[in-house]
């Protein structure tokens, strides 16, 4: 169902702040800027490999990143899997009775189609599952 690990998600107060350790200290390459105004944030996206590092910057104080942040300070946030199916994948879990935050799919960043669990289902982890634009 899981083809490999999307993105992880990491919650920052700025981006302009974050990036510069991503891109520069650690040698990322940027890949993108957006922001995704249905979520209330920001996001940067940088390559490692064949995975993306998601930096989230909240937009606005009741987005469930500010909110995140204010609880556990800047961090990690979630794990994305990638699925080539993504309505195949929430039927599943949803039939294995798991909690979701999204029952059906909704938009993220660059044009993919995500959904998460609720990290009470997932032991604590908050679990994104995401199906890209073009999948090979
Ligand atoms: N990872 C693990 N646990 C988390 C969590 C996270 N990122 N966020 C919240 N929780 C836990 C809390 O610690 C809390 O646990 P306790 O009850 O044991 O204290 C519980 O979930 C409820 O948390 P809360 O602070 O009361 O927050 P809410 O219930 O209002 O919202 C959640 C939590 C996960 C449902 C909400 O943040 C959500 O809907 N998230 C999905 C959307 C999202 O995160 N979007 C941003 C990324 C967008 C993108 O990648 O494009």
């Amino acid at each position: 169902m899981l083809t490999k690990i999307n993105h992880i998600g990491i919650a920052v107060k700025s981006l302009d702040e974050t990036i510069p350790f991503y891109r520069d200290n650690l040698g990322m390459a940027l890949a993108g800027i957006e922001e995704v105004a249905e979520q209330k944030v920001r996001v940067a996206m940088l390559r490692v490999g064949e995975s993306l590092i998601e930096l989230l910057e909240p937009t606005s104080e009741d987005s469930p990143v500010a909110k995140f942040i204010e609880k556990n300070g800047a961090g990690i946030h979630h794990i994305a899997y990638e699925v080539a199916d993504i309505e195949a994948a929430l039927a599943k879990l949803c039939a294995d009775g798991a909690r979701m935050i999204d029952e059906k799919p909704r938009n993220g960043a660059h044009g993919t189609r995500i959904a998460f669990v609720h990290p009470k289902s997932s032991h604590g982890v908050l679990t994104e599952l995401c199906q890209v634009a073009h999948h090979h």
